[in-house]
């Protein structure tokens, strides 16, 4: 028996007595434009669209062609979709109010629609990362108020890795559940129910170049992870792409982490877009996450473009690393 993405999140839904159905119609949203996505990665080399696009985006980075099709495709997508009030985007200073005062707008979203820049053109792992959240109430008149929520009042997170295979990973809080592109069909596939992050894994993640410009807490625990203290010395991935260095620590254990640094001293990766989604899955999966004093899903985001550190991964490697900060 197959059970498609869909299929998956209507059943889910049918566990609340209102569900319209609205909610399965804007997760179709994802799924369509993540399609048009991996359609166009798997031929970019074919079609003209590798390459930098010629524009810096908000953050001061080079939009890369693959970038701006990507945030297109989603914007497109979900603007289609009555459900959803306000869009967030890496690609966009500012949030896209769609229907800010309509009763039937009662989600934002956000998404990074390509992580991984620097790997697009080199046909290495890239993917979409999103996040979603209720509108916090009826009268709130900033659209700012729908997307700057702690992101454990996500009501969904997920991301779409576009790698060997494409794998969409989702949860809606109720366990974190991967499902496989068959490019046969065209549909995303149940291929993982109820993922869980292994206790202890044996890989660290992290940009090593760096070190000599990581707080020490950083050095002394990647040091303990190197040692053997842990029962196991661990070995290195690092693949710069935080859809797939995280994808892998999910399904192989271990850590990921993008530390702070002298150049970014807020860490570089974005925390309503990028963070948040895989802290809350990470949660969901067993683990957990810290941006080196607290949880991810705890930090009440002021800025739609905030940086953060991460440490993302299993039980046993969150736990050295929260011993690390303790031992300052
Ligand atoms: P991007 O959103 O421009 O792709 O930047 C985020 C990426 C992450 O996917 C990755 O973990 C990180 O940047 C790599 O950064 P660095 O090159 O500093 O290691
Ligand atoms: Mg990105």
């Amino acid at each position: 028996m197959i059970t498609t993405f869909e299929q998956h999140v209507s059943c889910d839904q049918a566990r609340f007595p209102d569900a319209t159905g609205e909610f399965t119609w804007l997760v179709s949203g994802i799924t369509l434009a993540t399609k048009m996505i991996e359609s166009q990665v798997r031929r970019a080399g074919l079609t003209g669209l590798l390459g930098s696009f010629g524009a810096v985006n908000v953050q001061g980075e080079i939009q890369q062609k693959l970038d701006v099709y990507a945030n297109e495709a989603l914007i497109h997508c979900l603007s289609l979709r009555e459900s959803i009030g306000i869009i967030a985007s890496e690609e966009n200073e500012r949030v896209i109010t769609l229907r800010h005062d309509s009763p039937n707008a009662k989600y934002a979203i956000v998404f990074d629609p390509l992580d991984g820049s620097s790997n697009i053109d080199v046909a290495v792992t890239i993917g979409t990362t999103f996040a979603i959240f209720r509108r916090p109430d009826a009268r709130a008149a900033d659209p700012l108020d729908w997307v700057l929520q702690p992101g454990r009042q996500q009501v969904a997170a997920g991301y779409v890795v576009y790698g060997s295979s494409t794998v969409l990973v989702y949860s809606a809080g109720r366990g974190v559940h991967a499902f496989t592109l068959d490019p046969q069909i065209g549909s995303y596939l149940l291929t993982h129910e109820n993922l869980r992050i292994p206790e202890q894994g044996k890989y660290y993640s992290i940009n090593e170049s760096y070190c000599d410009r990581w707080p020490e807490t950083y050095v002394s625990y990647l040091r303990r992870l190197k040692s053997g203290e842990l029962g196991r010395r661990y070995s290195s991935r690092f693949i710069g792409s935080m859809v797939a260095d995280f994808h892998r620590t999910l399904l192989r254990g271990g850590v990921f982490i993008y530390p702070p640094n002298t150049d970014y001293p807020e860490g570089r990766l974005r925390l309503l877009y990028e963070a948040n989604p895989v802290a809350f899955l990470a949660e969901q999966a067993g683990g957990s996450s810290s941006d080196g004093t607290r949880s991810i899903l705890d930090v009440q985001p002021t800025d739609i473009h905030q940086r953060t550190p991460l440490i993302v991964g299993g039980a046993i490697e969150m736990a050295e690393f929260e011993r690390c900060v303790r031992e300052g």
